[in-house]
């Protein structure tokens, strides 16, 4: 596997500055050497650049939207670059809001080489919000809303077409946290979700079936990992925490399922914020993760698609 790591400094679309530092702290946490140890070529391509945070108060509804749309079009140019040269792209945010610009570009390779995209969006937040019904500004809240066509025309149309994604290429796991227009907007639009409700319920791994049920050789998986997924106990640097969360157990195992696909295409890794954190322990963590997704596991694995264990 041949990756490329994009590192994104920016806290931009976040309410609380410091995920700014998530590249680094990744990078301390060994993100390269444990995926180089489980025979991956991984290129650190550095950090991209962008405005500074400027820490200003929202303007129509969103904050910084002027430096989340800089910020956006770089990472947008920046993995659709990896992307065309045939390698997995790795992004280290920073905020979610970068998710825009990462994702924009996922989708248009998949449509330029025709593959079918299916995005896995692993948060306790459904980030589904508008301008219109934010309840902070923060444009962290709001990517999902913008690949779906429901935000400022910079943001929207970052992809090769508006909307770049429709609504049945996303599934959401680990959800605790949904404003109140969220959820109307959620059903609306009629979005698959397992929140924590239904893990608890069914389990990771029922939850995990489902979402990955229509996944075949043609799939492109893109994982949207937002560390603010894992319960706050495990993984405390970040921005916006809430109580309730899968153990780390329970994100391991919805790691290994996409890993046991084979048919990881690109990634985010967001919201890791290490002036918040405990001797770097979330970034530890995200390098756990993402060692399972690309294939670590205790015992020797069964690889074959048409017979998953
Ligand atoms: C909240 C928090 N729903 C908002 N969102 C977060 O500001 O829109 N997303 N933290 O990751
Ligand atoms: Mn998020
Ligand atoms: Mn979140
Ligand atoms: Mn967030």
């Amino acid at each position: 596997m041949e990756l490329s790591l994009i590192g994104a400094p920016t806290d931009i679309g976040a309410g609380v500055a410091g995920c700014r530092l998530g590249p680094g702290a990744l990078r301390v946490a060994g993100i390269g050497r444990g995926l180089r140890g489980l025979g991956c070529d991984v290129v650190d391509t550095g950090d991209i650049d962008g405005p500074p945070n400027p820490m200003t108060p929202p303007v129509d509804g969103y904050r910084h939207l002027p430096e989340v749309i800089a910020w956006n079009v770089a990472l947008r140019d920046a993995v659709a670059a990896e992307l065309a040269s045939g390698r997995l792209p790795v992004v280290l945010g920073g905020d979610h809001s970068l998710a825009i610009g990462s994702i924009s570009a996922v989708a248009a390779h998949c449509r330029a080489v025709g593959k079918k995209l299916l995005i896995i969006w692993v948060d306790a937040h459904a980030d589904i919000n508008t301008s219109a019904m934010t309840p902070t500004g923060n444009i962290h809240g709001m990517p999902v809303a913008c690949l779906l066509g429901h935000g400022p025309d910079e943001l929207t149309g970052l992809s090769d077409q508006r909307p770049a994604i429709t609504h049945d290429q996303i599934h959401q796991v680990g959800l605790r946290s949904v404003d109140a227009g969220e959820k109307r907007f959620l059903a609306e639009l009629g979005i698959s979700v397992y929140d924590m409700r239904y893990l608890d319920e069914a389990g990771m791994r029922r939850a995990m079936r489902r979402v990955l049920a229509s996944v075949d050789a043609d799939t492109h998986l893109h994982l949207s990992l937002d560390l603010d997924f894992v319960d706050p106990a495990v993984a405390p640097g970040v921005g916006t925490p809430v109580v309730g969360g899968p153990t780390y157990r329970e994100a391991q195992l919805c790691m290994e399922m996409i890993a046991d696909t084979g048919r990881l295409g690109s990634l985010d890794l967001v919201e890791v914020n290490p002036a918040l954190d405990v001797r770097n322990t979330t970034a530890e963590l995200a390098v756990d993760l993402v060692e399972s997704l690309f294939g670590k596991s205790t015992l020797l694995r069964v690889t074959d698609l048409a017979n998953p264990p």
